[in-house]
């Protein structure tokens, strides 16, 4: 059935088995007898992707003549994930594919188990943009993904005596072959240098820019073809090149070493993806990332436009979306442009360089928001320092004349922080500088709009608004669950893949018995697939025959991994103090799947202690095998698509007013995993559709915790009025997990008892309720089906599709141009 959705070249098994074939030998170099993996793998991968080439010519020419409005999402993260079955599903070539090549004895699922995948993306962020342009695509508007090519992209981590250790991801390491490089269509990003005024030639005086270096951003293009659609967008990496004059210098200075030196320094910007996703460090290099990425991808747009193009049009031919603050350098790069370069009035730069930004934040914590030293910025981008500070000089006068003698509140809204030290904000420059201001699910639009920038949403009340997270189903369901998609079509047939709300067309089978067999087949089979997979990828032995419990996402101290492995203490404590006995257990996997920055002390002993318990639990002969607790390294893309179909809960247990979205959460409800939760993020939206039959709600409420925090919260006061957390608590810091080290966990511990910035001593003992719930529930598998299938029913809405048609609504207001083939 997936050749029916085909809309892009037809072709044959004969066609594509030669196109196979003439890959492998003139472009591989190899025989078929001979060739490795990886060969099948870049043959076929190029196959496939010459498929799309001819709808992605016809697209972009087709855009560029109509003049069409563009929208620029600006990511320094793209989380893609493999390749190769997103593109046989959007040719439609899936297939075709399969009997061509087992004509030739070869397997699609063996070739396609070889994909590195371009994990240029931390996590959430990262897999946004990943699922918003394939939305994009397939929905016909013409947008582009700007962005870096980093070479190293997410590190890959593996457990050493149950640490994390880090290894660096060369995943351009037998070359890729999605990508297509323009060394001609490089362009040049200065840095550096200081600004001096001028004359022009209409006798007015200018500030020039004189840079101090200069490096070349390499375009690297990538297709996004959309679902069900001719249409085929781009995706644009730059990568970093020393220019020529780096080459002049090496044969004029005769200090070829020196030389060398400097072109190593140039092309390290597109070197590494910073793994730090919530705490900015303020080093210069990411900086750099930011500017190159942004001035090149700003210059690239700008030299699309016709010969003459009146610029006071610029906002009807394009809109930049920020996500998140990484790339808003580009506001005062785009006034400079215009003011400095093109000699535009400054009002008239200003009015269009508003009109053409708009601003995603994904965060709520304080310390996640980007600041950047003036002494670094100005040393780094001296005229946009000096932009900087006129935008904020004019800004504050307006704030001045509305509240006047406040100056209290300038302080506090001023883009220029004072304290610690000087430094631009760049949350406050990116809102002021935007024309919408959005976050990413309604409770953190909400809290986005009365506090973190509440001044800014009193004196701008239309410039706020929501819009909530999605993700592409193409990728997270009919990729990744192909037994769940089969069984969609047999029951609801197809269509439903770009038109997710459908699905609650599922609801009258909840009640169906024979559907809900089928759906715990299918959740069954997916089990098992993960077990074997599990076995052959880490040599972790698990039985299908459980519940599968899972929580998977980055480490940090906000999403709570600590309150999920205190509910997995506490159950080992009470089967070995007598009080539950292990026979009466529902046999449960714990699935946990985490990176920690490498820097981020605390994330890095909580996963020590994670792997510990775990290695004591599942040898533990009193737990009868009843409980494991499975924490395979390096979760990522290729392991969520295994892992979320398999999963029957889905843990989304952060501290209320901490998880600006979340999009696992979505991911799981999707593949019918009942999620136990807190009302954070868009759990409030699941929990709001699934109905609170469907979901296990537990903890406080944002308003709740603001209320105990400001009424001074005692973590100590909950361990010493809860004896099973207090028999938790005790049990990790005996020594049992840590061969008799009482020591061993003590810096987590302390911090729990003492600190527990997140409050999770306060919320255990409601979760270890909502455990208890779900235990019960479980056991009754007629009714834990219906629930996992209104789940599935229910959650149409989280799909990127919606998102992106909210995006057009409320923020781009750019007209659809399907492509015709
Ligand atoms: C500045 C640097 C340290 C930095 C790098 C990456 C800061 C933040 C990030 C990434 C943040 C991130 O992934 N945020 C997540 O965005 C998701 C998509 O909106 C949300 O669902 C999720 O709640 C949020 O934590």
């Amino acid at each position: 059935e997936t050749t029916e959705r085909s809309t892009s070249t037809p072709a044959t098994v004969d066609s594509f088995k030669d196109e196979f074939l003439r890959q492998l030998r003139y472009e591989q170099g190899v025989e078929l007898g001979t060739a490795s993996r990886d060969d099948l793998f870049q043959a076929l991968a190029r196959t496939v992707r010459n498929y799309m080439v001819d709808n992605w010519l016809t697209t972009v020419e087709t855009q560029k003549a109509a003049g069409s409005k563009v929208v620029a999402y600006l990511s320094a993260e793209y989380l893609m994930g493999p390749q190769l079955d997103n593109a046989l599903l959007s040719t439609g070539l899936t297939d075709v594919a399969d009997t061509a090549l087992s004509s030739l004895g070869l397997s699609l699922d063996d070739i396609r188990a070889t994909e590195v995948e371009p994990g240029l993306g931390n996590g959430g962020l990262g897999r946004l943009a990943a699922c918003f342009i394939d939305s994009l695509a397939t929905k016909n508007i013409p947008a582009i993904g700007y962005g870096i090519r980093y070479e190293y992209g997410i590190f890959r981590q593996t457990f050493v005596d149950g640490r994390q250790v880090e290894q660096p991801d060369s995943w351009l390491s037998n070359g890729t072959p999605w990508e297509i490089p323009h060394t001609d269509q490089a362009v040049e990003v200065a840095f550096g240098g200081h600004t001096e005024q001028a004359i022009d030639q209409t006798g007015r005086s200018v500030t020039r820019w004189v840079p101090g270096e200069t490096v070349l951003a390499v375009p690297y293009n990538y297709m996004v073809p959309g679902y069900g659609t001719a249409n085929v967008n781009t995706l644009r990496l730059w990568s970093a090149k020393a220019t020529n004059a780096f080459n002049l210098h090496i044969f004029n200075s005769g200090d070829y070493e020196s030389a060398v030196r400097a072109q190593t320094v140039a092309e390290n910007i597109s070197k590494v993806l910073y793994p730090e996703d919530s705490t900015p460090q303020g080093k210069e290099l990411r900086l750099k990332q930011q500017y190159f990425f942004v001035a090149a991808s700003i210059k690239d747009f700008l030299r699309t436009l016709p010969e003459g193009f009146d610029l006071k049009k610029l906002p009807e031919r394009i809109v930049f979306q920020l996500n998140d603050t990484h790339p808003v350098i580009g506001v005062p790069e785009l006034m400079r442009i215009l003011v400095d370069e093109r000699g535009l009035a400054w009002e008239d730069a200003w009015d269009i360089t508003r009109r053409s930004f708009n601003y995603t934040c994904h965060t709520l914590l304080p310390e996640a928001l980007e600041v950047w030293s003036v002494d670094l910025l100005g040393r780094l981008l001296p005229r946009h320092l000096e932009i900087i500070y006129r935008i904020n000089e004019q800004f504050l006068a307006g704030i001045r004349a509305t509240y006047p003698g406040d100056e209290l509140r300038v302080r506090r809204m001023s883009i220029i922080q004072e304290q610690p030290e000087r430094a631009v904000r760049m949350a406050f420059l990116a809102t002021v500088g935007s024309t919408k201001v959005n976050g990413v699910a309604a409770l953190h639009s909400d809290l986005l709009r009365d506090k973190v920038l509440d001044d800014f949403s009193a004196y701008w009340p239309d410039k706020f608004t929501n819009v909530t997270n999605g993700i592409t189903p193409r990728r997270f369901v009919q990729l990744s669950n192909p037994s769940l998609a089969n069984l969609i079509d047999d029951t609801i047939g197809t269509g439903w893949l770009n038109d997710l709300e459908r699905l609650k067309e599922l609801e009258p089978y909840a009640e169906d018995a024979s559907f809900r067999k089928a759906f715990r087949e299918v959740k069954q089979a997916n089990k098992d697939r993960f077990v074997s997979l599990l076995a052959q990828r880490d040599g972790i032995e698990l039985s299908s025959d459980a519940l599968f419990d899972v929580m998977v996402k980055r480490l940090h101290e906000y999403k709570r991994q600590m309150l999920k492995l205190l509910h997995v203490v506490t159950i080992y404590d009470r089967v070995l103090k007598g009080e539950i006995k292990a026979a009466d257990l529902t046999p449960r996997v714990v699935v946990f799947g985490a990176k920690a920055a490498p820097g981020y002390k605390m994330a890095k002993e909580i996963i020590f202690l994670i792997n510990s318990v775990a290695k004591v639990v599942n040898n533990a002969p009193e737990l009868e095998g009843r409980l494991r607790v499975a924490f395979p390294a390096n979760y990522n893309v290729t392991l969520a698509e295994k892992l979320i179909p398999a999963a029957d809960l889905s843990e989304q247990i952060s501290l209320a007013g901490k998880e600006a979205s979340g999009t696992g959460n979505m991911k799981f409800a999707l593949n019918g995993a009942l999620t136990i939760g807190t009302l954070d993020g868009a759990n409030v939206e699941i929990h709001e559709l699934v109905g609170g039959e469907n979901f296990f709600l537990f903890g406080m409420t944002e308003p709740e915790v603001q209320s105990l925090s400001d009424a001074g919260y005692h973590p100590t006061s909950f361990y010493e009025g809860n004896a099973s957390l207090r028999g938790a608590i005790d049990l990790i810091s005996s020594g049992i997990f840590s061969g008799g080290d009482r020591t061993a966990f003590e810096f987590v511990i302390s911090d729990l008892l003492y600190k527990d910035r997140f409050m999770v001593l306060a919320d255990y003992q409601t979760y270890i309720e909502a455990q208890e719930r779900v235990e019960v529930a479980y056991a009754d598998q007629e009714s834990w089906s219906r629930k996992a299938i209104l789940n599935v029913a229910r959650t149409g809405f989280f799909t990127s599709d919606r998102s992106i048609q909210d995006y057009l609504d409320r923020i781009w207001h750019a007209p659809a141009f399907p492509v015709t083939k």
